[in-house]
């Protein structure tokens, strides 16, 4: 998978893509990962890339010109790239989100600042605008970043066999049951029985049991979604649960 990122700030993305997961997918050449300064594809010798709104209002606007020439030139390096915008009017980002854009060609992301970017960009050339959820972040860098994240991870190969992205919370719609690891009781705390019993059927059914309980307990919207069995249902109406799916 090919990410080409369109940005004023290049150098905020040099943690993140530099370490852990994102670096190790680079690094067996799963994942490419190019920054292009869009303030580069300016033709003013100001290098302007902001104008104020027609019809007035506060704040500047991404200028169109610069951005339709970073692009068209990017679409030449990452053909048949999907082009996504970060902005918080976008699509939010889900797991099944990133398992979609995690099947594409290539991405393309530009990165949003000031108060947007001007109208005919989009119409002319986002497929899909992007928001990572419901607050104000001060530009669409750190949102193109979570972006990346979450969907290298879902490309084959990235993770290794013990970090399968299927257990992981949303893998099955559900979040994640509580682990433990030593020692076997901690400040008074006991790792719950199940656990040290040795029995893996009894293991699979509890890790299930404290998925169901946490989702209901914390995230009741995701079980109208979720994937369940007759015998999960059976176990949410055990705990007076019943707008399941
Ligand atoms: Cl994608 N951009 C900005 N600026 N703010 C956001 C966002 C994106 N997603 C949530 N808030």
């Amino acid at each position: 998978m090919r990410f080409d990122i369109l940005t004023l700030f290049p150098d905020m993305f040099g943690g993140p893509f530099d370490e852990s997961i994102i670096r190790r997918g680079q690094d067996k050449g799963l994942i490419q990962i190019a920054l292009h300064q869009i303030r580069d594809y300016t033709v003013d010798r100001h290098r302007t890339v902001d104008d104020a709104p027609y019809g007035g209002g506060a704040g500047m606007l991404m200028k169109p010109e610069p951005l339709s020439a970073a692009i068209e030139s990017v679409k030449k390096l990452n053909t048949d790239a999907t082009v996504l915008l970060t902005t918080p009017q976008g699509r939010p980002l889900t797991q099944k989100l990133a398992q979609e854009l995690s099947l594409k060609p290539g991405l393309i992301i530009i990165c949003g600042r000031y108060e947007g970017i001007d109208e005919r960009i989009h119409q002319h050339y986002v497929d899909q605008e992007i928001s990572i959820g419901d607050y104000v972040l001060s530009g669409g860098e750190l949102a193109a970043m979570v972006l990346v994240d979450s969907v290298t991870r879902l490309v084959p190969g990235v993770l290794g066999s013990d970090e399968s992205a299927q257990t992981d919370s949303f893998g099955d719609g559900l979040l994640e049951y509580p682990q433990y690891t030593r020692p076997p009781e901690f400040n008074g705390l006991p790792v719950p029985a199940p656990l040290l019993s040795g029995n893996h059927a009894e293991i699979i059914r509890w890790r299930r049991e404290q998925s169901l309980k946490r989702t209901a307990e914390r995230r009741p919207d995701l079980l109208t979604q979720a994937v369940l069995s007759d015998k999960d249902r059976l176990f949410l109406k055990s705990l007076g649960v019943s707008n399941v799916s």
